[in-house]
């Protein structure tokens, strides 16, 4: 065996301007990572929050940074308080502003600093329909989404809601940076098979960075 036989690819595109990061979460930073969710989540208690239709969302969730992703019978929009505190949202540790800059850069997307991160927590069966990204105001930046807990299947489609979907295994530590042609197209979280993971249980959690303002 040669020497750096076992460094894996790090970088795999998927679809145009789709890239897996495969592991990319993991190593000497994870553990300041996990520990910063769980204070961005105790200062910030997930819920699930309500769509337009007043059906409650599968997925509990939180946001920090200086802009929250937020749903309720008015629609879905970004707001720099969480609703149901009226406090800001908290900030974004430097641990998960380290993690999206260098995974958009990993990508091509050097001059990416998100505002915003929505954090979604999964429980066994939830899911998240097939849906465009498209709440932000600069199109030409990224979306970084980093799973973390219990494996999911991602689904990324097209430009078109009935466009055929590829099926992307994601686990913890995976990182899916999607820009450039890929930025709007339609993409969904297949419902959560039972599983358990050491640090966090039986669940799965995914920060998704954005610049939203
Ligand atoms: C995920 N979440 O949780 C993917 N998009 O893995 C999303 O794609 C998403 O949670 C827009 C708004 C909220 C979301
Ligand atoms: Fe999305």
């Amino acid at each position: 065996m040669d020497l750096f036989d076992d460094l894996k690819p790090i970088k795999q595109e998927i679809i145009n301007d789709v890239y897996l990061l495969q592991g990319f979460a993991l190593g000497a930073s994870e553990r300041l990572l996990l520990i910063a969710l769980q204070a961005v989540i105790i200062n910030a208690p997930l819920c699930n929050m309500m769509t337009k239709m007043g059906f409650a969302m599968s997925a509990a969730m939180t946001n920090c940074g200086d802009l929250g992703w937020i749903s309720d019978r008015k629609g879905y929009r970004y707001d720099g308080h969480n609703p149901l505190t009226n406090q800001p949202w908290p900030d974004m540790p430097a641990s998960f502003l380290q993690l999206a800059t260098s995974a958009a850069a990993e990508c091509g997307y050097v001059n990416f600093v998100p505002d915003a991160c929505l954090i979604n927590q999964y429980i066994v069966g939830a899911s998240m329909g097939l849906h465009q990204d498209k709440n932000e105001q600069d199109f030409s930046q990224p979306i970084v989404s980093v799973s973390l807990g219990i494996p999911a299947t991602f689904q990324f489609g097209g430009l078109k809601r009935s466009d055929k979907t590829l099926k992307i295994p994601v686990n913890h530590g995976d990182v899916v940076v999607w820009g450039g042609e890929a930025r709007l197209k339609f993409h969904a979280v297949m419902p959560l098979k039972a599983n358990h993971h050491k640090a966090l249980g039986d669940y799965r959690y995914n920060l998704t960075f954005r610049k939203a303002g």
